[in-house]
Formats: C-alpha cells, structure tokens, sequence
C-alpha cells in the first residue's frame, strides 16, 4: 500500500501504472463499512484504486464541527490495509498542500444548491467543488466513487463533472447501514450513548415516510416526520422534503410526482449536539 502525503508523491505513484484505469475514492477519514463498500467496489471496476482522506476546510461552514471532525489516520490506515492491494495507493495531503493560497473559485449549481445541504450549509457545496476539482487534477481517475448517503452531494459532483466537460465517471454507491437502520456516517462516533440509542428513529421514520408517500398528501407526511423526530428525546428535526434525484426540485404536492422520475425522502436532524442527514428512495410503481 503506498501512502502518499504530497501531490507530486502521488502522481509519481500513479504515472508508473497508467494507462491502466484508476478509480478514485475521496473522503474525510474516519473511516467505516460505508467508505470501505466505495473503495471495494472502485477495486473490484478497476486495477487501481486510490483513497484520499482529507478534511476539506473549505466545506464546512461551522467552524466547531470542522475542528471536533473526527480524524483517526492510524485506524483508517488499519481498515484500508484489510482490502486494498499493491498498486492501490493513499493520499493524506495537509491543508496546504491542497490549499497553498486560499482558493477563490466560485461555482454555480443553480437550483441544486439552492435547496436542503445547500440552503442550511452555505457556501458547503462551493467547497466541496473546490477540492473535488483539485482532488481530480491530481489523481486524473478514470472513475470516482461516491456515496448515495450524500444524496446531494452526488448530483453536485455530476453536474460539476457536466460543466467542467471533466472525463471522470461518476459512479454511485447506497448507502450501506448500521443494524438498527443508522447510515454509517463518520459523525456517528461523536453522538451520545443515549442519543445514539434512539437513532434508530431516523430509518424506521423515513422508511414510514417513503411508505406515505405513495398514497398521502406531502404536508400529512411532513407532519408525520416532524412529530416522530422532534417526540425523541434530544432528536429535532431540520427538514424534511421530497425530491426528485435529477433537479432535486421539492415536491410540494402529489399531482407533481412523474412516472419517469426518480423520488427521494430526504431528511437533516439535530440528533444532540451532531448534525446528520439521510435519505430514501420511495417507490411510487
Ligand atoms: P465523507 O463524508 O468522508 O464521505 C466520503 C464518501 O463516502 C462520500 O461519497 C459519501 O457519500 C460516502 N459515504 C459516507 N457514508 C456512507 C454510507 N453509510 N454508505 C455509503 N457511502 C457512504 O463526502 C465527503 O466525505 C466529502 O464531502 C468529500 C466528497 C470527500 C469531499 O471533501
């Protein structure tokens, strides 16, 4: 497994190899079973895989949660080690090395980033394409993996692919869940025993919630959603909405549900002190 820590390191790394095709895995670390099912399928598509951790600065827009961000490099490299292979490769750059001058680019996602993560996190998305573009100038891959946990995120990475006419392929990968329902999220590890215990509540309402809305107005599932969290203790909910996977357009009653779309409940919640969000697919048939 090689680590590399600098950008001409990994490309030294990666010029050896090409042209055999690269797929790429960007993360924070903290690694978990979520992250891994990524790296497995970008090792089971192409012969060579490369993971980044990095805690982007420039997506997060509160500046507490970037510094109590979870960073566990000693036991995401342990995890890695159990699945990638020789040629796999790792990128663990500081923040300078991505970010030698503060980076100014602006990005338009029109209306992907005008609703849900984009209107309650300011200013995220835009960091997110920042280091999205950088971490694909570096690696080039052929492919990069992404989670469906990050429901947004995905159709901002896809669109920016579309705008900067990057050769990248997109691949999308569901979300992989603890027992009891929770999506694995590296936040998980900072919520509080008691908390943690009722987060169960966030599948088992969204699954409800999917199950309504094959039948029920938007504004009775809104309504169902806000009182099953915001009734657990220490759970309050942030929003609620149901949009289609392409525009991620609200929908805010039921004669605007099409045949030919795709439909996801998607939720963000205050579950103590931790801030977590979740989706589902609903199906309409
Ligand atoms: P991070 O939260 O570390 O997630 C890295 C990738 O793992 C994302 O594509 C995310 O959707 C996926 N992922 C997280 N939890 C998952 C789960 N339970 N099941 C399946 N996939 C899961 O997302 C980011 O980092 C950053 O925004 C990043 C893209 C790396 C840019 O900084």
């Amino acid at each position: 497994m090689n680590v590399s820590r600098t950008i001409s390191g990994i490309r030294g790394d990666l010029t050896g190899l090409r042209p055999k095709h690269v797929g790429f895995v960007p993360t924070m670390g903290a690694l978990h079973e979520g992250h891994i099912s990524l790296v497995e399928k970008a090792i089971e598509l192409c012969p060579v895989a490369v993971v980044s951790i990095f805690v982007n600065p420039t997506q997060f827009n509160d500046k507490e949660d970037l510094n109590k961000y979870p960073r566990t490099e000693d036991a995401d490299l342990d995890l890695l080690r159990k699945v990638i292979r020789e040629d796999d490769a790792v990128f663990i750059p500081e923040v300078e090395e991505i970010y030698p001058s503060e980076d100014k680019r602006v990005f338009n996602f029109g209306n992907l980033e005008k609703v849900m993560e984009g209107l309650h996190r300011p200013g995220h998305f835009n960091g997110v394409a920042q280091v999205v573009t950088k971490l694909f100038d570096i690696v080039e891959p052929d492919y990069a993996f992404f989670g469906q946990k990050d429901f947004q995120q995905l159709a901002i990475v896809k669109e920016l692919v579309r705008q900067t006419g990057s050769k990248v392929k997109i691949i999308s990968c569901p979300i992989i869940r603890e027992s009891d329902g929770l999506a694995m999220s590296s936040r998980n590890r900072l919520l509080e025993p008691e908390i943690r215990k009722n987060a169960g509540i966030i599948f088992r309402t969204l699954n409800q919630a999917a199950e309504l809305a094959k039948e029920r107005e938007i504004p009775e599932i809104r309504k169902h959603v806000e009182r099953s969290i915001n009734s657990t203790s220490g759970f309050s909910l942030e929003y609620f909405e149901i949009v289609d996977d392409k525009q991620l357009l609200p929908v805010t009653d039921r004669s605007q549900f099409h045949k030919e779309n795709n439909y996801f409940c998607c939720i963000a919640l205050r579950a103590g002190k931790i801030r977590l969000i979740d989706n589902m697919e609903i199906s309409l048939l």
